[in-house]
């Protein structure tokens, strides 16, 4: 009798822990699905890490599944943002990052900057090519509520889009700190800057004091620069980038804000 509840009780066990295994095992999209389109028996799905899109440098995932709901993961992938400023008769790209597969989350991963939000007549357009074939999807974007990204003329006549990559969380204290930098080269195209030297500076504008123990960020190549910043409260933060290429001011302010 007791065996018999003894090996009861094992195989229990061993059927909760098989139980268990196989919940860690099935993996969870953290992802919010923002569109999806099937065209020619190709279903294209976007997904990003919030509910909303908002002005600034925001990671645009893309899945993609064949006619029997197969997952591509070898297709060539591009983006190009497009905004149509229907009042102003006139389009413009912005800065983007072209996806890649990303193992880890089975998604193709990539960005786009979205410059200005939004309007009643202007509006966004996400052009996708998969393998050379085009899937558009429209999309709005909302202003987001601290200025994350902004174009800049520099003394060299080029124009220069420079942006703060959100982290997942600010804490006080020590942050890693990474941005993009642009530059315009037309309308439609844009290109991953990568010369600058930069001298960063931290200010609480409502308190008129600033942060000791910042780190000026460097290039770590297509356009990003890594650095830390210091914060020495929570609240209402302005990070200052001066732009210098061989000792010469190039932007002297891009700045962008931080609330936490
Ligand atoms: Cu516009």
């Amino acid at each position: 009798m007791n065996r018999i509840i003894l090996s009861l009780l094992l195989i229990a066990i061993i059927i909760s822990s098989c139980k268990k295994e196989s919940v860690q095992h099935i993996n969870i999209i953290d992802k919010q699905k923002i569109a999806e389109i099937t065209k020619d028996g190709l279903t294209a799905t976007l997904w990003s890490d919030n509910t909303s899109l908002q002005t600034g440098y925001t990671k645009i995932y893309i899945s993609l599944k064949d006619i029997q709901s197969k997952e591509i993961k070898n297709a060539s992938v591009t983006y190009l943002p497009v905004m149509d400023m229907v009042s102003m008769g006139k389009k413009h790209s912005s800065p983007k990052e072209n996806p890649r597969y990303n193992d880890e989350i089975n998604l193709y991963e990539g960005a786009v900057v979205f410059t200005m939000p939004s309007s009643a007549t202007d509006g966004w357009q996400l052009d996708v090519s998969v393998n050379g074939k085009p899937i558009s999807f429209p999309l709005t974007i909302a202003t987001s509520s601290k200025k994350s990204t902004g174009s800049y003329l520099g003394t060299d006549g080029e124009k220069y889009v420079v942006s703060l990559i959100p982290p997942a969380k600010w804490q006080v204290g020590l942050n890693d700190l990474e941005i993009f930098i642009s530059k315009q080269l037309s309308m439609m195209e844009f290109t991953a800057e990568d010369g600058f030297t930069i001298e960063f500076e931290p200010e609480m504008p409502s308190m008129d004091h600033g942060s000791p123990n910042n780190t000026n960020p460097i290039s770590i190549g297509n356009g990003h620069y890594k650095g830390k910043v210091n914060y020495t409260m929570t609240g209402d933060w302005r990070l200052h980038f001066k732009l210098k290429k061989n000792n010469e001011v190039i932007v002297d302010d891009a700045y962008v804000d931080v609330l936490f």
